[in-house]
């Protein structure tokens, strides 16, 4: 059988590689400023396994139209190709800016990228999907809590969410265990081991 992958998507500076840093220990590339991943990185983390580490997804004042455009179609591209060999996807959200974010792009005709990309992967590739919810260290509690309520109506009820920081790690441990039974259904026992 061919190799596996495990996904991790979302907007530029969502958090993907802070993401991945706390749930596997791998020490991918993290930046303050959206644009720090650039291309689709690629990790192999156990015999048959494969991380990805996707650039953002959808705009970012940081680079070109072309360029941003371009990059949608690596990764549109990818997801398409190995669907069937994606033990799991999970798209990182930046939930401290979420509804501030989404009314910014929806006044300019944007469609509200993060609920779609979720549904694209689930709905029309048949992956499997977890959201991490991402930050909510960042902001007042009330103001987080509504925008994780905003997401969860967005996703709709058969989308797992994971409300976490990977800053102060909160949240963490559930998101782990999730992608770790996801990834056991798939006959990887212990994957990210080695990768310390
Ligand atoms: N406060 C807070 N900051 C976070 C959290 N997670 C990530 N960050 C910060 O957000 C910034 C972007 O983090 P990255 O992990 O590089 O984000 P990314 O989604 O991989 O970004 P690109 O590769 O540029 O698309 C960094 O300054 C991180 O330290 C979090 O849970 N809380
Ligand atoms: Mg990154």
């Amino acid at each position: 059988m061919g190799d596996q992958f495990i996904v991790f998507t979302g907007r530029p500076n969502a958090g993907k590689s802070s993401i991945i840093r706390a749930v596997t220990g791998l020490k991918v590339d993290v930046g303050k400023d959206p644009g720090t991943t650039q291309k689709i990185m690629r990790y192999p983390v156990a015999e048959g396994l494969i991380l990805i580490d996707m650039p953002g997804y959808g705009k970012s004042l940081r680079s070109s139209r072309g360029k941003q455009e371009e990059t949608k179609d690596d990764i549109l591209d990818f997801l398409e190709l190995h669907a069937g060999s994606i033990a799991v996807a999970i798209h990182v959200v930046n939930v401290s800016t979420y509804l501030e974010t989404e009314m910014r792009l929806a006044k300019k005709g944007f469609i509200p990228l993060d609920v779609e990309m979720v549904h694209f992967m689930k709905r029309d590739l048949g992956v499997t999907v977890l959201v991490a919810l991402n930050k909510i260290d960042k902001g007042p509690k009330d103001y987080i809590e509504d925008n994780v309520e905003a997401i969860k109506e967005g996703l709709g009820p058969s989308i797992p969410v994971f409300p976490v920081s990977a800053r102060t790690e909160e949240g963490v441990g559930a998101l782990k265990e999730e992608v770790r039974k996801r990834l056991a259904i798939r006959g990887f026992q212990s994957p990210f081991e080695k990768v310390r």
